[in-house]
């Protein structure tokens, strides 16, 4: 450090004044190295003075340095085209860059496909070779030598998300009043050999820093997502909430779907949008009585139903499945309810995972966390949904929500929940609410006049808002950035 300061000082004697970025270049020492020395210079008085400057960069992410390494997606989406041609579908195999590389790939006319080749379209070059300008960008970049970039390629990358716009300090220095081309190296540190010698004497030592902060301790960090859970957890907890045991993600169908009155033929019963278990394929263990009443209502009716008027199968109510709402443990624990003699309200809620097979995109993927409340009462009536759930919201600092009539299988009447988005300028749907139906209720036995009030939301959608994630796999997944983790502030709710 000690020669990096010597030769800052002796690049100020010739020069009025530099940037700390040009001088590390000029010293070819690293920039944090050459800030360290005008950090340490400071300390000795007015011997320089530092301006400082906010510098925007560009760094590659991590896909960025994939391809400096490999070509860009167009690129190795063209070189896995071999001069037969190959099958479109073949081609979007050839790696997790093919989807990207093949439309980029079509817009630079690299490749051409035939739509009328048999066996469905196929993928020909329509060139012989191709530059990999996107790579050559990258590896400047990597480099810094950015004046060569074009703001619109810039943009580009920054969409593709190959490159992210980075923030760095740097200081203009010049001379200052009690400049000096060298200065005695300060101790920092009294030995007892400076003391035994009296060697002190001669040496000056550095002042003791006493707004110097202390370095932050190595400590664990919650995820985003488990601090907006503990938030609302803690506002179910306020308003007199238990939770609800939510440790079984593997479910029967018949506690997910046929308990809940979804009849045994509806689409979200289909694979297509719920994850079946293989192994153990079936549940075995039912309150039998209960089963009984169940299957009645869906294909007799009972209880004031006409039912759904099918012959309702118990192979189909035994299907294990990855749980689709957590509904499936708010049925078993109203069914729990239903069991007490006498009936006593109960007020519960759950936060945790649920999975659907459904199409991924930037805010979806196959599993979520639904939050999810109950309250089972006798005469509670839509207007006590209501009130429930802007008093819940209230807690969230969000007024004036608005209802909009919906469907559930389950419920009737359904609500969507709306708020009207500031920085959105829209309304944006923050829930889904509803009265359970007599045909799920009344076969638990619930007495009569007994009515539950439930509604839903997901934690990603609101941990996405707080935390100004637009990519859901910015926030969940094994591409997850743990610096994010570490540095994201303690969530606080709007109260
Ligand atoms: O969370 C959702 N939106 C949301 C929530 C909060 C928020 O910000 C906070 C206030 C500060 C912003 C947005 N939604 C529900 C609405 C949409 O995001 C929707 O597109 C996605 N939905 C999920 C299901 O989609 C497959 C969110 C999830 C959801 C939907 C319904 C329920 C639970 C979760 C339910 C229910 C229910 C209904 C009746 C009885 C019992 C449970």
């Amino acid at each position: 450090m000690a020669d990096v300061v010597e030769s800052v000082l002796q690049y100020l004697e010739k020069a009025d004044s530099v940037d700390s970025v040009d001088l590390a270049n000029h010293l070819n020492v690293d920039h944090q190295k050459v800030v360290g020395a005008i950090k340490s210079i400071q300390s000795l008085g007015e011997v320089i003075n530092a301006e400082q400057k906010v510098n925007k960069s560009l760094e590659l992410t991590d896909e960025g340095k994939e391809v400096v390494e490999h070509g860009s997606h167009e690129a190795r989406v063209f070189k896995a085209v071999p001069e037969q041609g190959i099958a479109q579908n073949e081609l979007m195999e050839t790696g997790p860059y093919a989807k990207i590389g093949f439309s980029k790939a079509m817009q630079a006319g690299w490749i051409t496909m035939d739509k009328s080749a048999e066996g469905g379209p196929k993928i020909l070059k329509k060139v012989d070779s191709i530059t990999d300008k996107v790579q050559e960008c990258l590896q400047l970049i990597r480099d810094l030598r950015l004046d060569g970039i074009s703001e619109k390629d810039t943009n580009d990358f920054k969409k593709r998300k190959l490159v992210q716009e980075v923030k760095f300090t740097s200081y203009v220095i010049s001379k200052g009043s009690n400049f000096s081309s060298s200065v005695s190296k300060q101790e920092v540190e009294l030995t007892p050999e400076m003391i035994s010698k009296g060697t002190w004497k001669e040496k000056s030592f550095k002042e003791y820093n006493f707004n110097s902060l202390g370095v932050m301790p190595p400590c664990g960090h919650l995820h985003p997502l488990l601090k907006v859970r503990a938030e609302y957890r803690q506002i179910f907890l306020e308003m007199g909430f238990t939770e609800m045991p939510t440790n079984n993600f593997i479910e029967s169908s018949f506690w997910n779907f046929d308990s809940l009155f979804q009849p045994q033929q509806h689409p979200a019963r289909d694979a297509h949008d719920t994850f079946f278990i293989s192994d153990p394929a079936n549940a075995h263990e039912f309150p039998m009585e209960y089963l009984e009443k169940v299957r009645q209502v869906h294909s007799k009716g009972g209880y004031g139903s006409q039912g759904y008027g099918y012959d309702w199968s118990l192979d189909e109510a035994k299907k294990n499945l990855l749980r689709t709402h957590t509904t499936a443990v708010t049925a078993r624990m109203l069914y729990k309810a239903a069991q007490q003699k006498p009936f006593k309200p109960v007020k519960y809620f759950s936060i945790d995972r649920v999975f659907r097979n459904e199409n991924l995109d930037d805010t979806h993927l196959a599993e979520f966390h639904q939050i999810e409340g109950v309250v089972a009462d006798y005469g509670l009536t839509l207007g006590d949904l209501i009130g429930t759930i802007n008093a819940f919201f209230m807690k969230l600092g969000i007024k004036n929500i608005k209802f909009k009539p919906a469907y559930n299988p389950y419920t009737e009447p359904s609500m969507e929940v709306f708020s009207y988005h500031e920085g959105l300028k829209k309304l944006v749907e923050i829930g889904n609410s509803g009265i359970f139906r007599p045909e799920m209720l009344l076969p638990m036995g619930l007495p009569e006049g007994v009515t539950a009030i439930a509604w839903g939301l997901s934690l990603e959608r609101p941990t996405m808002i707080k935390y100004k994630v637009s990519n859901i796999r910015d926030l969940i997944g094994p591409k997850v950035d743990l610096q994010m983790v570490y540095d994201n502030p303690v969530c606080r709710l709007d109260k």
